[in-house]
């Protein structure tokens, strides 16, 4: 099962002559994006991690370093390599590295254990894997050692020192030619149903959709951006995050860990313009303001997205942290909506923004499939110059997951309103969102059923004040029941990342259901999580 298909991405013709012509792919690489910059302003700090600054010169010849060890490795354009870094200096130069030397990243995120990375490796048939040697007390190595022992085809582990990996070997004599409509990396998915499935972005729609994203942010060379949530998610690094910061010519800050202390420290001394955060995260920070030493002031935009912002909390924003409030709805698979920076209070508290482009097509339907009018919710599907159109390798989810004309169906369930704009009302799928992470029920049950004393697991999600929704799993145990625990422990040890182990279990004798005959596992799961919450 290790795939060895070098990942695709393919707009019918015609859209893509479409967005060729209307400007939005430019036939650039992100190799030719980090040249430009560093050619433009070679001095200016690209990237400050802790007491690190990088320059866009250095920036860019410490990824010609790292693209010439990749290289002399043996690997070879196209080639996948797993990325699992932290919020550190080495991120954007192994990164880049790898762009420069035509290989495809696949970004894992730093809680990712042996399980998910195992999956990942499979699945794109990654020959390498990129880590930090140890990162908050938690060694990468070891965890990189078990996963090679599992999957022996990831030939190499390279460890990236603190700038990046290779420091000091010579800028390759020549780099291999990139093609911007070519895949450039794997980006992961929430996983709505099972295993994450695997995104592949193009240089062209990806580089679209960050550089439009800077521009609807007022991104420029002064821009001072926080990357406060972890890199690798796609929020952070593209709307508009790292990417669109670079390419606006800015300088990214890197934070280790998004807790108020941390991160105010970090945007009281680098004078920080913009932010992205979780809602969880933005709870915090409104809580942690009033009382902080730290002056906060330099910060222009709070960008919130990923799960749904209440509108009461929306609206004490600017009041607490005295900055304007950006709501971002996006997801790894393309479309990003935001409030513009100029709307009035009224749509910035109540609405989750609008499309980045004109060609962005929003589609909102019924149960049946038929279009219902603006106001009314239904099923978001949506179409354009940086949606994929496929799923890498996953024949039987692209089947699901886009229309034969080649709409994405989201599974989030919207009112559009005025104007395009979008309002999020909840989705029609089964995972948990919790605090911006997206887990799979399925896959959490698989795990919990792999448990000898468990004889039927069901997980839901269930509304928490803190994480927006938690993880509940429903257990029927077998005798002797085991106690909820040394469940917790047993999912854990599985290898799985810490944000999926149930936050809650439940011990139930059977799954009673109103339904009769064969239930359908989401219809379970919706009851399950009503007679919870009628009981609590
Ligand atoms: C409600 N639900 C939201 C929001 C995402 C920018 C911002 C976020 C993501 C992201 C991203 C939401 N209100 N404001 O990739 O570039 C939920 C929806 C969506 C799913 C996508 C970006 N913002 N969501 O969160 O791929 O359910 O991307 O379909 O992780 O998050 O998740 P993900």
């Amino acid at each position: 099962d290790f795939s060895t298909d070098i990942p695709r991405q393919v707009w019918p013709e015609d859209f893509a002559a479409r967005y060729r012509a209307r400007g939005y792919w430019r036939g650039e690489t992100f190799g030719d994006v980090l040249r430009a910059r560093a050619a433009e302003h070679p001095s200016r700090v690209a990237v400050t991690a802790g007491e690190v600054n990088l320059s866009y010169a250095d920036l860019l010849s410490r990824a010609e370093s790292a693209a010439a060890g990749y290289l002399s490795l043996g690997l070879r354009p196209g080639d996948r390599v797993i990325v699992q870094l932290p919020n550190v200096a080495a991120f954007l130069p192994s990164v880049f590295g790898l762009f420069l030397a035509g290989l495809v990243p696949v970004y894992a995120l730093p809680a990712h254990r042996r399980t998910e990375l195992i999956h990942f490796a499979r699945r794109a048939g990654a020959r390498a894997l990129v880590i930090t040697e140890r990162f908050e007390g938690f060694d990468y190595t070891a965890l990189a050692a078990e996963v090679q022992a599992e999957v022996p085809k990831l030939e190499h582990i390279i460890v990236a020192g603190e700038l990046g990996p290779f420091e000091g070997v010579p800028a390759p004599a020549g780099l291999p030619q990139v093609d911007p409509s070519q895949v450039a990396f794997l980006q992961i998915s929430g996983g709505s149903t099972g295993l994450s499935k695997l995104i592949p972005r193009t240089h062209d729609d990806y580089i679209y959709s960050f550089r439009a994203s800077a521009e609807i942010c007022g991104l420029g060379p002064e821009s001072v951006y926080l990357c406060a949530l972890p890199a690798a998610h796609n929020f952070p690094m593209s709307s508009p995050g790292i990417f669109g910061t670079l390419h606006a010519g800015g300088r990214v800050v890197m934070c280790p860990n998004p807790n108020p202390e941390t991160a105010f420290s970090l945007i009281a001394r680098e004078r920080v313009t913009i932010t992205g955060v979780v809602p969880p995260l933005a709870l915090l920070w409104m809580e942690a303001a009033p009382k902080t030493r730290h002056d906060i002031s330099s910060l222009q935009v709070l960008q919130v997205g990923g799960a749904k912002f209440m509108p009461e909390a929306a609206a004490r924003v600017r009041p607490t942290l005295g900055c304007t409030l950006q709501q971002v709805f996006g997801m790894a698979e393309g479309l990003v909506n935001y409030t513009r920076l100029d709307d009035p209070e009224e749509i910035v508290v109540n609405t989750q923004g609008r499309p980045i482009s004109e060609d962005d097509e929003v589609l909102v339907l019924d149960d049946a499939g038929n279009p219902v009018p603006d106001g009314i919710p239904g099923h978001l599907l949506a179409r354009g110059p940086y949606t994929i159109r496929a799923y890498h390798n996953e024949p039987a989810a692209n089947a699901r997951s886009f229309t034969p004309d080649g709409f994405y169906r989201t599974g989030d369930i919207v009112r559009r309103l005025p104007g395009g704009y979008l309002s999020v009302q909840g989705r029609a799928g089964d995972h948990i969102n919790r605090a911006g992470e997206k887990i799979s029920a399925e896959e959490v049950e698989d795990h919990l059923l792999a448990h000898p004393q468990v004889y039927d697991a069901t997980v839901v999600s269930i509304p928490d004040p803190h994480l927006g929704e938690r993880i509940c799993a429903f257990v029927i145990p077998r005798e002797p029941r085991p106690r909820a625990p040394e469940i917790k422990a047993f999912v854990r040890a599985r290898g799985i990342a810490e944000f999926k182990v149930p936050d809650q279990i439940v011990f139930v004798p059977s799954f009673q259901t109103t339904a009769v005959g064969k239930v359908s596992r989401n219809v379970l799961r919706a009851e399950l999580r009503a007679r919870y919450l009628a009981e609590e």
